[in-house]
């Protein structure tokens, strides 16, 4: 999900390299994803490909639109901010890119000049944030709406099915999944379990029984007034 470049561009460089790959320089739009990035750099090795120590790393913040206003190259703004003290300060009033002080033992922002030469990191697309690897299989996890069906499809699209629950250990990962996605958290995610077959008899898309249930208080109930009969199961993240 990240790439952690080592040598030193300017920050249009760093910008241009990266979506030259098609991805963008980095992007650090919730605490999870910022989390996750500042994790991976603290046990990255701090030095460039000449083996000098890198002292910060560009990500794709500047306000180069608006003197103060801080926006991403997409131009989305910054909903998590990490300054180091007494910064953004824009220092001789041409610091407008902003860099991750890999000194600062907490990895925090500052602004600098744009012409500068640093380390950058780039964000392998949003969508890829949203694959996980556990088990010997990869998740997925799509924000977009649809149906039970068309969820379904789709998980085949890919030569995969919706997510069987098969442990509490399922559980904790889907609720990774959902939380990585900035989604609220009241979001109900489909599952593949289903009685669509005979009332009831729940089983997953491909006619195996479930293996693990963790009903809901009074669920399931085949929808409470039976105007519609609700014959597909959803997880709520905690
Ligand atoms: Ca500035
Ligand atoms: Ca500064
Ligand atoms: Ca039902």
């Amino acid at each position: 999900m990240f790439t952690l470049n080592t040598e030193s561009m300017t920050w249009h460089q760093a910008k241009e390299w990266c979506e030259s790959r098609r991805s963008e320089l980095l992007k650090l739009p919730t605490d999870t994803i910022l989390d996750l990035f500042n994790s991976q750099l603290a046990a990255s090795t701090f030095v460039d490909d000449n083996g000098v120590p890198i002292t910060q790393v560009f990500i794709g913040l500047s306000d180069l639109g608006e003197e103060g206003n801080f926006r991403y190259t997409d131009n989305g703004y910054a909903s998590v901010e990490y300054w180091a003290p007494n910064q953004p300060d824009n220092y001789g009033g041409n610091e407008h890119c902003v860099a991750i002080n890999a000194l600062d033992p907490e990895l925090r922002w500052e602004d600098v000049s744009c012409d500068e030469t640093h380390a950058f990191a780039c964000l392998n697309s949003l969508i890829s944030l949203l694959w996980f690897p556990y088990d010997g299989k990869i998740y997925k996890y799509r924000q977009a709406f649809s149906t039970w069906h068309g969820a379904v499809e789709e998980c085949r699209e890919d030569a995969g099915h919706l997510i069987q629950i098969s442990s509490q250990v399922m559980v904790d990962l889907s609720n990774q999944l959902a939380l990585h996605d900035n989604v609220d958290a009241n979001r109900a995610i489909w599952i593949d379990a289903n009685d669509i077959d005979s009332e009831g008899n729940w089983q997953y898309a491909d006619g195996t029984p479930l293996t693990y249930t963790n009903w809901n208080t009074g669920e399931p109930n085949n929808g409470l007034a039976n105007v519609i009969e609700e014959d597909c199961a959803v997880m709520l993240p905690e």
